[in-house]
């Protein structure tokens, strides 16, 4: 009754054939030509004769996803071509700046291709002669892990290419990722299960892909776009877009919504498009990818270290992200107030990755019912610190645990009292580390002393070392002391010296409002600068005197009557004057006309003329800011001989550059 073995081969190929094209219809294209039940007589057929004749099975076959026995571990792979990431562009004015970046190199307007931005995990996938013969994550970009056997199971990545005459080696990336279906059902499942559900879709596929065992990721349905043709011996294709078409020649699945786009406006508004569009789709979008679209052009562009400057990604703002809270641990802030503060497993919120977030205070958590090891919905706003929205009690599966504010304080041991009609909870300790260290860091801040390069890893090591017990400490350290401290090089020791130096000269308002007195904001500071003119006839004022200021009312000058007479304040402000910090309102103060009052400026590489320390105190002395990293907020940056970074990241934000002959006659020294 058996079959010849000829019929068999033949038989087998057909029907392997069939079942790919099928497949394809079906989980590359979405539109099946057959229904399940003739589709799943297919397989049975060809899985009957591949039992019938062993030898004849083949790995690409339709039959052999899920194959294999649970590894112990993933190999590793190292990307032939390392597998670059995507720079951000987080509004329009960067998507703007990364436009004319491009065109300006070119020399003319490139056409772009726009594609919806998958959040899953990008994958290489290799096939030889048509066969799929490796799969890798990502990784760190230069080394992922061999997840082949996973991969193998997703059944919109081809096994076999759809063509007749295959590279012999082709390499591609995409993206795989789990539908909002799938990652529902997925968690209602586990659920049933006694299983913690999974946060969110990204954590669910990445999950997935990370299984050891095949058959569990061929539970997951899984998903995969390819967005990119690394390398094809033998094919040629100019542009983006078109590898996009050979891509879904091959039989890959490509997302339907790319599109070229021939000027920026087209760009923009294809992006806002979708901005307002991105819940219409079965599976999350975090952003819109946008890659210029001609080869010659992204050759000619280039890459930077880990992105190629050819490619951006514009990413949609200020959305919420589901998390797992994995704990609740309590800082302590300047003023003793304890905090509880979120740990959570990190999650991207807004384009920034979030593993941190404020509960504000005991009651809150205590209303929502927040508990550790929820799911919880995260919010980051703008620059605000990002906060825990609520828990989503939904996905409660009995474990999580409720959170009690500890009765000793984390970082001193000392007493915890919470006073009636408040909400903060408070450490008792006068010499509690933790208090310290944020008094310090906010008397180094922007706005008070400003004193650039004192962050918080160094004050922590300031004061674990001994070296620093409060501000005034600060004025006593030697480059000596400074070198002690780990990653402190030479010329960070002097930098930092130097801007401690510098803040002795700060204004009165900045130096009252650094001492961090209760109640005393930099609008309060600014007033009692103004009205007493020095520290001294501050701290000597009485309670009526002080009540004279408008704006002051009796709450802050009973706070600056209790800081007056507290001895520790009395010395540390001793310490202060003894060392030279100006206690006492500037007669002078800066300018605040001509070129560079008010500016924000950042000096680098070698100038001509003069050391960067004396241009920078003669750009303070008209009225500039100097500091030492570009950012948004600097107005230009002067540029002598071998620049550096510094230039790099100024043309990247679009930050004006002048060279030394311009800074020069800006300032009126020009010849
Ligand atoms: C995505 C996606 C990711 C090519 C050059 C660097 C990134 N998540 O959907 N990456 C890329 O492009 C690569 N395209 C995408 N569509």
């Amino acid at each position: 009754m058996s079959m010849s073995r000829e019929r068999a081969e033949r038989r087998i190929e057909e029907l392997r054939e069939l079942i790919r094209y099928h497949d394809w219809r079906y989980y590359v294209l979405d539109a099946p030509e057959i229904s399940d039940a003739e589709y799943d007589r297919l397989m049975r057929e060809l899985e009957e004769l591949e039992r019938a004749f062993p030898d004849l099975v083949t790995p690409d076959s339709p039959t052999q996803r899920v194959g294999g026995r649970p590894a112990q571990q993933f190999g590793t792979v190292r990307h032939r071509l390392p597998m670059l990431s995507l720079a951000n562009a987080f509004d329009v004015d960067e998507l703007r700046a990364f436009h004319r970046r491009v065109t300006e190199a070119l020399g003319e307007t490139p056409e772009y291709v726009v594609e919806p931005k998958i959040d899953g995990l990008s994958v290489a996938l290799r096939y030889e002669h048509g066969v799929l013969i490796r799969g890798a994550t990502r990784g760190d970009g230069e080394v992922g892990e061999d997840v082949t056997a996973n991969l193998r199971t997703i059944r919109s990545i081809p096994l076999r290419l759809r063509t007749s005459y295959p590279p012999p080696v082709l390499e591609v990336r995409g993206e795989v990722y789990m539908s909002r279906q799938a990652f529902e059902q997925l968690n209602r499942a586990r659920r049933e299960r006694g299983e913690p559900p999974f946060a969110n879709p990204r954590n669910a596929a990445a999950g997935s892909v990370r299984q050891l065992d095949p058959r569990v990721t061929a539970q997951r349905n899984l998903n995969s776009f390819v967005y990119e043709l690394r390398y094809a011996e033998g094919l040629s294709w100019r542009s983006h877009f078109e590898a996009l078409r050979l891509l879904a020649e091959m039989g890959f699945r490509v997302n339907e919504h790319c599109r070229l786009c021939r000027s920026l406006e087209e760009v923009i508004s294809f992006c806002s498009e979708w901005e307002g569009r991105r819940h219409q789709l079965d599976y999350e979008i975090d952003g819109m990818v946008v890659k210029v679209n001609s080869l010659e052009h992204q050759r000619r562009l280039g890459a930077r270290a880990r992105s190629p400057r050819w490619a951006i990604a514009y990413k949609f703002p200020g959305e919420e992200a589901t998390t797992r809270l994995l704990d609740i641990v309590v800082q302590v802030g300047r003023t003793g107030t304890l905090t509880p503060i979120a740990v959570l497993e990190p999650v991207e919120v807004a384009g920034a990755t979030v593993s941190r977030a404020t509960l504000h205070n005991e009651d809150i958590i205590e209303q929502k019912d927040i508990r550790i090891g929820d799911v919880v919905l995260v919010r980051r706003a703008g620059d605000v610190i990002p906060e825990v929205v609520r828990a989503v009690r939904e996905l409660r599966t009995g474990d999580e645990r409720k959170f009690r504010m500890p009765d000793r304080c984390p970082a001193c041991g000392a007493e915890v009292v919470r006073l009636e009609g408040e909400v903060a909870s408070r450490c008792v300790g006068a010499a509690c580390p933790a208090q310290r260290k944020e008094s310090i860091l906010h008397f180094a801040s922007r706005d008070a002393m400003d004193i650039e390069g004192l962050g918080e890893a160094t004050v922590q090591q300031l004061i674990d070392r001994g070296l620093v017990r409060d501000a005034a400490d600060l004025y006593y350290l030697t480059k000596e002391d400074l070198l002690q401290l780990e990653r402190m090089a030479d010329k960070s020791a002097q930098n930092l010296l130097l801007a401690i130096e510098r803040s002795k000269s700060r204004p009165l308002r900045a130096l009252i409002y650094a001492l961090g007195i209760r109640h005393v904001g930099q609008r309060t500071a600014a007033l009692l600068a103004e009205a007493f003119g020095s520290l001294e006839a501050l701290l000597e004022a009485s309670e009526e005197q002080l009540q004279g200021v408008p704006g002051v009312g009796s709450v802050v000058a009973q706070s600056i009557r209790a800081f007056a007479r507290q001895p520790a304040n009395r010395d540390l402000i001793r310490r202060l004057q003894k060392a030279g910090v100006r206690t006492a309102a500037a007669s002078q103060t800066r300018p605040t006309e001509g070129p560079l009052a008010g500016k924000t400026v950042v000096f680098t590489g070698t100038l001509g003329s003069m050391t960067r320390a004396e241009a920078a105190r003669l750009a303070e002395s008209l009225g500039a800011r100097v500091t030492s990293s570009v950012s948004r907020n600097t107005d230009f940056v002067v540029a002598g001989e071998n620049p550096g970074s510094k230039l790099a990241r100024a043309r990247e934000l679009g930050v004006p550059v002048l060279d030394e002959d311009q800074f020069l006659k800006l300032v009126g020294r020009g010849r």
